[in-house]
């Protein structure tokens, strides 16, 4: 039975989390059929059985798992003969460690270049909600957070030299063959294709041609999701 990927949605259909791109891309490598429900901010409803409020949720037969990273475990852990996210309990560990820089690095750095862009690309019920929160989250209007990107392009694009050094050298941050802590690192790139515009990656950049090899995954998977090419 295929597992059930619940993610967030936003206007023309567009899926835009960071972090059920990561879910879609383990289900990805894992081989594991799935179909996908999807979830606007003002629908909270439909991942109420999950007892909590965000996505990614998975249902999985009578398994309801949520959180990217808890999801990836229990993907790992219940599939075992199929391809490895993590390529043992050191992979896990590191992958952790990427998670951590995704979130709290790759993800909010992005997020002061391309807020303003999420919100104008939400479904209109959905902005309200969005604009108090975030608002909430940043302590100022979503416009002020995104103002003056251009000029801090220059700090983002150096927030990635970790990332860029090791991709110059592999073709991915996994190795030979990508895996978790690539679907990590490409759920960022994939929330702001799917949701702005704006070009971040010079494309003489090692991190771009990452990037092209990780859109073309899974017969191009990311590269056909709706949005921004860039
Ligand atoms: N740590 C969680 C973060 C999940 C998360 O923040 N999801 C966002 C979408 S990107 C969400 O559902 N937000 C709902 C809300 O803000 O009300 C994970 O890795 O899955």
């Amino acid at each position: 039975m295929a597992i059930t990927l619940y993610e967030l949605q936003a206007a023309d259909d567009r899926r835009i989390s960071p972090y059920c791109w990561r879910t879609r891309f383990a289900l990805a490598h894992k081989g594991l059929a799935a179909t996908f429900v999807p979830v606007k901010f003002t629908e909270k409803d439909k991942i109420a059985f999950s007892g909590q409020d965000k996505v990614p949720v998975i249902q999985d037969g009578e398994r309801v798992v949520f959180d990217s990273w808890t999801i990836a475990g229990y993907l790992e852990d219940t599939y075992p003969d199929r391809p490895s996210l993590f390529g043992g309990e050191v992979g896990r560990s590191m992958a952790r460690f990427i998670n951590m820089w995704g979130d709290k690095v790759q993800n909010p750095n992005l997020g002061s270049l391309i807020i303003a862009d999420v919100f104008q690309g939400l479904c209109p019920e959905d902005k309200p909600y969005f604009q108090k929160t975030r608002e909430q989250r940043f302590g100022k209007a979503l416009a002020e957070v995104q103002k003056g990107r251009e000029e801090r392009l220059a700090g983002f694009r150096a927030a990635l030299e970790s990332v860029r050094s090791v991709v110059a050298e592999q073709p991915f941050i996994c190795g030979p063959k990508p895996a978790y802590a690539d679907y990590i690192v490409i759920g960022g790139f994939m929330w702001a294709r799917c949701t702005s515009p704006f070009k971040l990656l010079d494309p003489a950049d090692p991190v771009h041609a990452w990037r092209e090899r990780m859109l073309g995954l899974f017969d191009g998977m990311g590269a056909k999701a709706k949005g921004f090419p860039a």
